[in-house]
């Protein structure tokens, strides 16, 4: 759909003139512009993102939560001597004064934008997964003292695997495109693993362990890395922040961070984790979040790198099922080809699990500053 961009730009206050915008980046959700706006100061970006209200069904409370979490990030920052402007997104105001605005029914907001630094949907350079997950992990720890209150559930029951696995029984029931016969290969690997999908939910239902503010989206390519110090400068994509389990976090960082391949890549021999970029992903978490991370979160840092891949497997399977109606897609049975590469991803973590494991068991342990 084509939108007014200077029409939306104009709603919010930018400090200039706009002069155009263009579609930016690769999520797989929102519609997300760069738009340069000429100033006294010469020409500044900034992030204009639609919300999709198909995904985030309060796009109110949504906006709310993403306005606490950037309050809070900005505070601390600023004490600890950081550049908030760099390291947390800083919503524009709209011309009524609210963080966002809606124009002809869809949610709109301005990001500022955060210059000389960038995302990667692969990993480049292994330092960059390091900092990445140490990013992670400081976000995590920068939102245990959030005041006021529990954040609302932007998309309830979103890591619950037990609730996805059922959601991908009811698509394959329905099988509203006659699609399950062409996939049963998938569908089986997603049948043979239902045991896998309760175990953290079980965990938190009985209390063994605590919820936390985390971030629900740690995708590589949700962590802007600095050009100049390799560093992971900023945390992106605050849609889903909100009441989760940490150990979803650090999974999450590996379904992408440790991938070898890309998240839709065909040729599945080239698809599977590194364990070198486990390594440096664990250490890089870990020297943020050790000092909070109860034993039993840490215990299951490795089994849940492997369930968030399940899970989201389930997720692009499920779409797929149920004719592509969640994530964007580009081309024809592109949430299968992401399912199979989650599947390479899980087979592969089945194999090295052992290695895994002692590789979180070592990082456990304090280590000499990077
Ligand atoms: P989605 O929810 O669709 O994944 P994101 O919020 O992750 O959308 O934005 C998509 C991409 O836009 C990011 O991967 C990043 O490259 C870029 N981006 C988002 N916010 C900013 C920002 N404030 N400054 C610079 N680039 C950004
Ligand atoms: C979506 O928005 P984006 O592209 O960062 C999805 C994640 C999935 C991911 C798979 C709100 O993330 O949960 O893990 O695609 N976000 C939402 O690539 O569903
Ligand atoms: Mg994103």
């Amino acid at each position: 759909m084509k939108h007014d961009l200077a029409g939306i730009a104009s709603r919010f206050e930018l400090g200039g003139a706009f002069i155009e915008a263009e579609p930016y980046g690769s999520g797989h959700i929102n519609d997300t512009y760069s738009a340069r706006v000429k100033t006294p100061a010469g020409e500044k970006r900034y992030i204009l993102q639609r919300i999709n209200t198909n995904v985030f069904r309060e796009p109110e409370h949504l906006m709310e939560n993403i306005g606490r979490v950037t309050n809070h990030l900005r505070a601390k920052l600023l004490a600890a001597g950081g550049d908030p402007d760099r390291e947390t997104l800083t919503l524009l105001p709209a011309d009524d004064g609210k963080n966002h605005a809606v124009i002809d029914e869809n949610y709109w907001r301005a990001y500022r934008f955060i210059e000389g630094a960038r995302t990667y949907d692969l990993v480049e350079n292994l330092s960059h997964v390091y900092h990445a997950a140490h990013a992670f992990g400081t976000f995590q720890k920068h939102l245990s003292d959030l005041p006021g209150g529990r954040l609302h559930e932007t998309i309830p029951h979103f890591h619950n695997t037990r609730k996805r696995f059922d959601a991908f029984q009811e698509a394959l029931q329905r099988d509203v495109k006659n699609r399950a016969a062409a996939c049963k290969a998938e569908i089986d690997f997603a049948l043979q693993r239902e045991a896998d999908a309760s175990v953290l939910v079980d965990l938190l239902a009985a209390g063994k362990t605590p919820e936390r503010i985390t971030h629900n989206d740690t995708k590589f390519n949700n962590v802007m890395i600095d050009d100049a110090t390799g560093r992971g400068v900023c945390v992106i994509d605050l849609d889903t922040v909100m009441p989760g389990l940490p150990m979803y976090d650090f999974g999450d960082s590996v379904r992408t961070g440790a991938a070898t391949a890309k998240e839709d890549e065909t040729d599945l021999s080239k698809c599977g984790i590194g364990l070198d970029m486990f390594e440096r992903l664990a250490h890089g978490y870990l020297d943020a979040a050790r000092e909070f991370l109860l034993p039993v979160e840490i215990g299951h840092m490795a089994f849940s790198a492997k369930l968030i891949t399940f899970t989201i497997g389930l997720r692009f399977l499920t779409d797929h099922l149920a004719g592509d109606t969640y994530f964007k897609i580009h081309r024809e049975n592109h949430n299968l080809d992401r399912c199979r590469t989650q599947w390479a991803m899980v087979a592969d973590m089945e194999t090295k699990a052992d290695q895994m494991e002692a590789i979180i068991a070592k990082y456990a342990q304090p280590q000499k500053p990077v």
